[in-house]
């Protein structure tokens, strides 16, 4: 928290942060490392916030012991999956961001300053205070690691025996690798003095040659700190130095938007409340296919869903209220007149328009139906509900009379059943009854 860079090659379980100067522990984050073919990478992360256990492993995530799908939400703790990084957010003020790979970040508030222990140190703002010199002691950073390691009830977790003190590299080479003009807008903001010292030790490891491998961790680090310092550093990656492979149609990007837009969600980009990350992107002009889950594709070739099924760009649905296209991601609509019936059955089961079904016993005349939005009325539908039995429960509809505009004869016989449609074709003034509705 305070800024400092230090390396600690092993293999261990460590307390990455707690909150540990108060009664109750709001927070305690662990994390494992693991050395997978030469490359150093977190193999897990075991998070307890207020009380509730989340462990991040790659391509698993459970909380409380139960595996949970993203988007989480629960307790006051809200776990997503962005570009390239997973997300962890806990309302008492915590927020943690895995890439499920060699890089984890946790930002803390500010009420936490000074209550904190672990490989993350104190945070009480000064660089090597309480975390290597404490109390008028220097500790190495071996020594320091072995303060925070936390075994597995039936582990001893030897740390390896690097030679940490060992410096092999120029200074000045890796001042000039941190000065270089890729990192402009990050001085200032990142300390490079660490950053350096680590790169000399980083250098033991290149075996004499000049590649860049060994240093790449270190250099990716400052950067993502520069990143998180308000910073924006170039793309200094490319394919012959520290490559950083991505899926095909992505890119990579050391200050890219975290929140990606898709086919289903294509302007979430616009309203993100991170801060840039490094990892993989959709080149701009593309969004993130998420119905194929195959990659990047332009805005205008994505598909639309309906009931489950995938319609591609282009293609038509037809309903009988309206005409329907898939245009990047959407369903254009045209709207057609559509009809739709009210019933009135069994002399009190009305079922509306819109499908809206209800029971009313009824003892009058009622308006069942009427143009309400134009002054001349173009059409009245009423019905006579009566009492037909010996309970009060038991209706009937005795007549329904059609009130009409104007004098064209309908005909009596018309089939009226116990429906009646709109829109009307009959342009009338009649009155039926209703011998034939039961
Ligand atoms: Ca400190």
């Amino acid at each position: 928290f305070d800024g400092n860079y230090f390396q600690l090659p092993a293999s261990c379980n460590y307390i990455l942060t707690s909150h540990c100067s108060a009664s109750y522990e709001d927070f305690n984050i662990q994390l494992r490392h693991q050395v997978v073919n030469n490359e150093a990478t977190i193999s897990k992360v075991t998070m307890k916030l207020q009380g509730t256990v989340i462990e991040l492993t790659k391509g698993s995530l459970s909380v409380n012991g139960q595996i949970v799908t993203l988007p989480f939400s629960s307790s006051g703790v809200f776990i997503e999956k962005m570009t390239s990084y997973i997300s962890v957010k806990a309302v008492l003020g915590l927020v943690a961001m895995w890439n499920e790979d060699d890089s984890f970040m946790v930002k803390l508030d500010e009420k936490y300053k000074n209550q904190t222990c672990g490989l993350c140190g104190d945070f009480n703002g000064i660089q090597v205070y309480n975390e290597f010199i404490s109390d008028g002691n220097t500790l190495s950073v071996s020594d320091y690691g072995n303060l925070w390691k936390m075994d597995g009830p039936t582990e001893v977790c030897k740390e390896d025996t690097v030679p940490l003190e060992e410096n092999c590299g120029d200074e000045n080479f890796c001042h000039d690798i941190f000065s270089s003009s890729v990192f402009n807008d990050c001085r200032g903001r990142v300390s490079i003095d660490s950053f350096v010292q680590v790169c000399m030790k980083d250098l033991c490891h290149c075996n004499g040659t000049s590649g860049s491998f060994c240093l790449c961790k270190s250099i990716g680090e400052y950067s993502r700190q520069c990143v998180h310092a308000g910073g924006k550093p170039e793309e200094w990656r490319s394919e012959y130095f520290c490559p950083h492979p991505c899926p095909e149609s992505m890119i990579h990007q050391e200050c890219g938007n975290p929140c990606t837009d898709t086919c289903t969600n294509p302007e979430i980009g616009q309203v993100c409340e991170h801060h840039c990350i490094d990892g993989c992107f959709c080149p701009p002009g593309t969004v993130f296919d998420d119905i194929h889950n195959t990659g990047c594709i332009p805005h205008s070739e994505c598909s639309c869903v309906l009931g489950g099924k995938i319609f591609a760009s282009g293609e038509n649905y037809t309903s009988s209220c309206r005409d329907c296209t898939c245009e990047q991601g959407q369903w254009n609509c045209i709207q057609k007149d559509c009809p739709h019936s009210c019933s009135v059955e069994g002399g009190s089961h009305i079922t509306s328009y819109d499908g809206k079904a209800y029971t009313f016993h009824g003892d009058c005349t009622y308006v069942l139906s009427k143009v309400c939005t134009s002054l001349c009325t173009e059409f009245t539908v009423q019905g006579d509900l009566v009492k037909c039995g010996v309970t009060e429960t038991e209706t009937c509809l005795k007549s329904v009379t059609l009130a009409l505009l104007d004098g064209t004869n309908v005909s009596p016989k018309m089939d009226w059943k116990r429906k009646l449609n709109i829109p009307l074709s009959i342009s009338n003034l009649k009155h039926f009854q209703t011998e034939n509705i039961p």
